[in-house]
């Protein structure tokens, strides 16, 4: 089921989430969850915290080059850990918790990703371009961070400006 998406300012999205040691039905139910507000919301990553749940949680469906986004693509990842991280890249990042605002931020250009599945097991894979890119801000979420504190001082300052402009048109439209 869709669950409502938590957004920037909410101090929720500061908090470092726990590990899972728990891979029971529970689980399950939050990892489907979020793959349903994650499809609805028309994004390609979600971790658990957006949804309110503060736990090592995270979801990835890239497109394929069609640009379609199919269940085979779904990647679950639980008790993310990174290494071998090499070279940069940017990318134009968005967020479903910072609605109406993308921007250039620079990572890690390729990793390798230790994971657990929705049973338990240890996974692992070799992620370079949007994938490395979309790993690497979901596990920020995990950590308590958003792509905007990575962003240079001028580039925040205008983030914080429009984002002020939009919460206080928001509160006027819900007047
Ligand atoms: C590059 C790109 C994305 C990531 C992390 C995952 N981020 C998302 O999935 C963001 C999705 C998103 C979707 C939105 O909805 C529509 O476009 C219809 C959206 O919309 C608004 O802001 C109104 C914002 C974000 C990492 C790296
Ligand atoms: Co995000």
């Amino acid at each position: 089921m869709k669950k409502p998406v938590i957004v920037y300012p909410d101090k929720r999205l500061k908090s470092v989430s726990k590990e899972v040691t728990v891979f029971d039905a529970a689980l399950h139910q939050l990892l489907d969850d979020m793959y349903d507000t994650m499809m609805e919301s028309n994004g390609i990553g979600l971790a658990a915290i957006q949804i309110a749940v503060s736990k090592r949680v995270l979801i990835l469906c890239i497109p394929d080059e069609e640009g379609e986004q199919t269940h085979d693509n779904l990647l679950e990842v639980i008790n993310p850990k990174l290494s071998n991280q090499q070279g940069t890249t940017v990318y134009q990042e968005g967020c479903l918790s910072v609605p109406n605002f993308y921007e250039d931020v620079e990572r890690y250009e390729k990793l390798t990703l230790n994971y657990q599945d929705r049973h338990g097991n240890e996974k692992s894979l070799e992620a370079d371009g949007l994938l490395s890119v979309a790993v690497q801000h979901e596990i920020d979420h995990l950590d308590g961070k958003l792509f905007i504190e990575k962003l240079s001082y001028i580039r925040r300052k205008k983030f914080d400006k429009e984002y002020k402009k939009l919460l206080k048109a928001k509160k006027k439209e819900a007047l």
